[in-house]
C-alpha cells in the first residue's frame, strides 16, 4: 500500500488526507467486535462522558486485543504512515473516541501537538494520526471537522489551562483555541468536515486545527485514532511520564504486519 505522489502532496497542502473505504465491512465488523469488548473493561484508559454512563473514549486497546495489535501493523495503515514520516515509527498514542448517540459531547477546537509538547514535552511533530471510522460518517453525528492548511500556522497555544477536565488523559478543552482566534482562522483556512462509509480513514497532521460538535443524532460515530511518532523523537518528561495507556512506552520500531483475518484475530 503507497500513496501517490498527489495524495503526498494533497496531506502536505492540506494537513489532511483521507481514503474512502479502505478496510472492508467484514473488517470493520470484526474491529467494531473488539471494540465492544474491549469497551467492557474498566480502568483509567477509559474515559466517561460527564453522565457517567456513556463512554468518551477507550486508550491503549492496542495493547489488549489482537485485533487492534494487527491493526496497528497493517500495510493499509503503517505503510502510508512511513511514506509520511519516517521509515521507523511506533505507536505513540491509541484511541477509539466512541461518541455516543445522544449523548457524545463535543470535542473542542485544538491543535494535538500543543498537548502532546505541553504534556510529554515532545521535540517535534514529527507524527501523523491515523483515523479509522469504525462507523459511518454523516453531517449528523458528530463528524470531525478540519481547517485545512492550518498545520501551517505554527503552535497557537503554549499552556494548558488550569482546570484539567479530566485526569486520564488531556481533554483538548484544556488547550481550547479561543473564539477570537478561531474566527480569524476560519476566515483564512476555512472548514471541512470528511464524511465516509465505516472503512474509511483519514491521515491527519498533529498540528492541524480540528474539532467536532456533541452528537445528538440516534447513530455512534467510533472514530478511532492511531498516531504513530518517528523513533527518533521520543517525549522527553521532566517530571513523570504520563500514564501508559496515553503515551506509548513501546519505542522500537514497528514492523510490518500482514493483513487482517476479517472475523477474527490472527
Ligand atoms: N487526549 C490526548 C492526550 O494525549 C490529547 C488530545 O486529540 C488529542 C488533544 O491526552
Ligand atoms: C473527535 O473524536 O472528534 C476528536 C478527535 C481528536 O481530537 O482526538
Ligand atoms: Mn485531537
Amino acid at each position: 500500500m503507497k500513496l501517490t505522489p498527489d495524495q503526498m502532496d494533497r496531506y502536505q497542502e492540506d494537513g489532511f488526507l483521507v481514503l474512502d473505504s479502505l478496510f472492508d465491512p467484514s473488517e470493520v465488523a470484526a474491529l467494531s467486535e473488539a471494540y465492544e469488548l474491549d469497551s467492557l473493561v474498566p480502568g483509567p484508559h477509559r474515559v466517561l462522558e460527564d453522565d457517567g454512563e456513556g463512554v468518551r473514549a477507550v486508550y491503549a486497546s492496542h495493547e489488549r486485543s489482537p485485533e487492534f495489535a494487527a491493526l496497528v501493523r497493517s500495510p493499509r495503515l503503517l505503510g502510508p504512515a512511513r511514506q509520511l514520516v519516517s521509515d521507523k515509527l511506533y505507536v505513540y498514542q491509541f484511541k477509539i473516541n466512541a461518541k455516543p448517540a445522544f449523548g457524545g459531547d463535543k470535542w473542542a477546537w485544538h491543535q494535538d501537538f500543543v498537548a502532546w509538547r505541553i504534556a510529554d514535552n515532545l521535540a517535534a511533530p514529527r507524527m501523523v494520526n491515523v483515523g479509522l471510522y469504525l462507523d459511518e460518517v454523516t453531517e449528523f453525528n458528530g463528524p470531525l471537522i478540519f481547517l485545512p492548511g492550518s498545520h501551517r500556522s505554527g503552535l497557537l497555544r503554549d499552556a494548558r489551562s488550569h482546570d484539567h477536565r479530566s485526569e486520564q488523559h488531556l481533554d483538548p478543552d484544556d488547550i481550547a483555541l479561543q473564539p477570537g482566534q478561531m474566527r480569524e482562522l476560519v476566515d483564512q483556512y476555512g472548514m471541512v468536515s470528511p464524511k465516509g462509509a465505516a472503512g474509511s480513514v483519514v491521515f491527519f497532521d498533529p498540528e492541524i486545527v480540528h474539532g467536532s460538535a456533541p452528537n445528538m443524532s440516534p447513530f455512534r460515530r467510533r472514530l478511532l485514532i492511531a498516531t504513530y511518532n518517528d523513533c527518533a523523537n521520543p517525549p522527553m518528561p521532566v517530571g513523570e511520564p504520563r500514564p501508559a495507556h496515553v503515551v506509548g512506552r513501546d519505542t522500537a520500531p514497528l514492523e510490518l504486519g500482514g493483513e487482517l483475518t476479517p472475523g477474527g484475530a490472527r
